[in-house]
């Protein structure tokens, strides 16, 4: 007689569960990796690809490569200053911490300035690049150029699904 009563019990249980795994399923799939909904940017790093070897703020010879860093600038105010770079040649990667633009920052122009860190003497603008965060929503690459002048880099984006 009770076998009778807790059979079709587990059974509702077990189909519940089914139910909630299959909602749960559901909302990762789509929640966690529908790129369309991110609208945000995240720049993990960013790519000196090339740069001008005769910038004007190079007056003392022989320093070498430069030590190079970036400073990400919005609406004229120094948002972020990064570390100094390892790389001590072309292309070198600038450590950007995953760096998020959301919100209004999304349609402003973002200004990436580039310098040359110096013990002995002020530190050395080399060159700077703009652009607008919310134009790299479409093609959601991997990597975008971006080019000012002599100076060119390539911004490491990170997207929801990881790609
Ligand atoms: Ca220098
Ligand atoms: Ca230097
Ligand atoms: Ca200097």
């Amino acid at each position: 007689m009770r076998s009778f009563f807790v059979f079709p019990l587990l059974a509702t249980m077990k189909q519940t569960f089914i139910l909630i795994a299959t909602v749960f399923l559901c909302f990762f799939l789509t929640g966690c990796c529908d790129e369309s909904a991110q609208d945000y940017i995240i720049i993990e790093s960013i790519d000196v690809i090339a740069f001008d070897e005769d910038y004007d703020d190079d007056t003392v010879p022989d320093e070498g490569f430069p030590e190079l860093y970036a400073i990400v600038r919005i609406n004229g105010d120094n948002d972020y200053i990064s570390e100094v770079s390892y790389s001590q040649a072309l292309p070198a990667s600038i450590d950007l911490e995953s760096f998020l633009f959301i919100g209004e920052e999304m349609n402003l122009q973002i200004e990436i300035l580039i310098f040359d860190d110096d013990e002995a003497t002020t530190e050395d603008f080399i060159g700077s690049t703009t652009f607008v965060p919310s134009d790299f929503l479409l093609q959601r690459n991997r990597r975008e150029t971006v080019q000012g002048g002599f100076l060119e880099l390539d911004l490491m984006l990170k997207w929801e699904c990881g790609s």
